[in-house]
């Protein structure tokens, strides 16, 4: 079986401190965090950054003090998000693609392809903002993970790479379970994974309790593995996980035991189709 590049969400833009105590949020707790889910056999970071106060925030020194802080301490691949939060606007989540240098650059960004529900808010991406994200990552060289909250999210990519602003293979991160997008599901996985064009790759996060779920499902159809507490707190119910380390680790343990092996950064690169440093 091919191996499977697990992907940490360290952060999020919408989990507490109040909600849990191991949340890392200055640059310097992201970076130990990524450098124990690296350890653990995270490949790729999926990064937010917070405000002192912890508040999300897409601020360019900050995204610049939490890549360093990661870079110091690890050759992970580090993909920043646009998502941000909801209510930001469009060029405030863009800062993180358009404005690090230097080793601070990062070498991935997420792209969402739609807009939806998304708990009590909504995740908004017009098509000429969705544009102009893609551009700008193909003007800084960094390659997009598409986020799909939503089926027609993939026919939108697509369309999208149809006209040159998304290089091929396009590779997807299929976000199962949002209050108020795609339900996470084994038919709602199965039906976004048989859309994807074929030569594309994709990853899947499972939020709140279906983090565990998705992650076996992930294993089991070839795909790879988004974990982190971004997506989800519990390691089991009731009970918190006390470290991204310890989802990672929990991933590599039933890795091993559906005879995927972890991937290492070198293999991520590879079947990413990046770089094999970003200088
Ligand atoms: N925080 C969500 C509104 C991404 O990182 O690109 C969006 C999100 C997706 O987390
Ligand atoms: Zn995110």
């Amino acid at each position: 079986m091919d191996p499977v590049i697990i992907t940490a969400a360290l952060v999020g833009a919408e989990v507490t401190r109040e909600q849990t105590p191991y949340l890392p949020l200055t640059p310097r707790e992201i970076g130990l965090a990524a450098a124990e889910a690296a350890a653990a056999g995270a490949s790729v970071i999926h990064l937010h950054v917070r405000t002192p106060e912890g508040e999300p925030t897409q601020a360019a020194a900050v995204f610049s003090a939490a890549v360093l802080a990661i870079r110091e301490r690890t050759d992970v691949i580090v993909q920043v998000s646009t998502g941000g939060a909801i209510g930001m606007t469009a060029q405030e989540r863009l800062q993180p693609v358009t404005c690090l240098a230097g080793r601070a650059r990062p070498d991935m960004a997420s792209l969402t392809t739609g807009s939806c529900n998304f708990a009590d808010g909504v995740f908004l991406n017009p098509p000429p903002d969705v544009e102009a994200f893609a551009r700008a990552m193909l003007q800084f060289d960094v390659k997009p993970e598409i986020e799909v909250f939503e089926a027609g999210m993939i026919e939108n990519a697509v369309r999208l790479a149809r006209r040159g602003l998304l290089a091929e293979p396009l590779h997807f991160n299929l976000v199962m379970g949002v209050p108020g997008a795609v339900p996470a599901t084994p038919k709602q996985l199965l039906h976004l994974v048989e859309t994807l064009p074929a030569n594309a790759t994709w990853t899947v996060s499972g939020i709140g309790r279906s983090q565990l779920s998705m992650s076996v499902l992930g294993l089991v159809l070839g795909g790879h593995v988004r974990t982190g507490l971004e997506d989800n707190i519990f390691y089991r119910k009731g009970e918190l996980a006390v470290s991204n380390a310890q989802l990672v680790e929990r991933v590599v343990r039933l890795a091993r035991e559906l005879d995927r092996p972890v991937a290492t950064v070198a293999e991520a690169r590879a079947i990413l189709g990046l770089p094999a440093a970003r200088p």
